[in-house]
């Protein structure tokens, strides 16, 4: 395993779930965190938490501008970023295609795919310069295997699935790193914000079985970067035992 003790770890999506997750388990190595997302008060609690170097900042990834100011003007200590968690992201609403709202799946679109290439360009030079870098990006299972009402979110992960792979032709001989972890149900404030702040209707979501926790998939997110710099992995899909895929379903009607 490689040391994690004097790496600069940048995450996006930081106030919450897998983020502020991945961030306790970077500190226990001793990792230098710049953490990342619109709720600063809770950045900054989590700092106050932590006893490493802490950098927080105010960021939403789909502001494009916000996210090259922000690269531009992190402190000379916190400025080389050797492991990027591209993990801010959301689903909005569980509609069917033709009754979802237009406005939620450019909020997916903008979170998950356009906020997700802003801070991947914006780091990665940095990266390929220094030989030396990982790129984590945070998928999904709904990345490759479609449900009803996955639609857009669905197709926001396949993009993370196909933008991960593709980044790797494109840095080969870099040593810059890329992997796309995608889990499957896991129990943070995600179903919380697809039902639009709606309790119920979020906690029902794992009823009577066991997700994974942000912690499980915070010790993946460092595994992948504690692995020895030669070896990248792909792609970590990640499932509670309790989570399968449902097959074909086929709409019969009596011919
Ligand atoms: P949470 O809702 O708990 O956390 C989402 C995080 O993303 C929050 O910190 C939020 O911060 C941040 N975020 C959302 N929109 C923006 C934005 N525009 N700019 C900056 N930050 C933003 O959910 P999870 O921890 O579960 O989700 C993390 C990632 O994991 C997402 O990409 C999600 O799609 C993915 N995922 C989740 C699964 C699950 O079952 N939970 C399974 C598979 C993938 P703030 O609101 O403060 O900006
Ligand atoms: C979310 C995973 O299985 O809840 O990305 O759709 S799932």
């Amino acid at each position: 395993m490689s040391s994690l003790k004097s790496a600069t770890v940048m995450i996006t999506g930081a106030s919450s779930g897998f983020g502020a997750a991945a961030a306790r388990r970077f500190a226990a190595d001793g990792a230098r965190l710049i953490l990342c997302a619109r709720r600063l008060d809770r950045l900054k609690a989590l700092k106050d938490e932590l006893s490493v170097p802490v950098h927080v900042c105010a960021l939403d990834v789909r502001d494009r501008e916000a996210v090259f100011a922000l690269v531009a003007s992190l402190p000379p200590a916190f400025a080389a970023v050797d492991v990027l968690v591209n993990n801010a992201g959301l689903a909005a609403g569980l509609e069917p295609a033709q009754a979802a709202s237009l406005d939620d799946w450019e909020l997916m679109v903008d979170t998950n795919i356009k906020g997700l290439m802003f801070c991947t360009r914006a780091i990665l030079p940095g990266m390929v310069q220094r030989k030396q870098g990982h790129i984590i990006n945070i998928g999904s299972v709904a990345g490759r295997y479609p449900y009803p009402g996955g639609n857009t979110y669905g197709g926001t992960k396949a993009f993370v699935e196909q933008f991960s792979l593709n980044l790797r032709n494109d840095i080969l001989g870099s040593n810059v790193r890329v992997t796309n972890i995608a889990p499957g149900m896991c129990e943070t404030e995600f179903s919380l914000v697809r039902f639009k702040g709606d309790p119920e209707k979020a906690a029902s979501v794992y009823k009577g079985m066991k997700p994974l926790s942000s912690a499980d998939i915070a010790d993946c997110i460092h595994w992948v970067a504690a692995l020895p710099a030669h070896m990248n992995i792909n792609y970590l899909e990640v499932m509670p035992v309790n989570q399968a895929f449902a097959g074909f379903s086929v709409h019969r009607e009596g011919v």
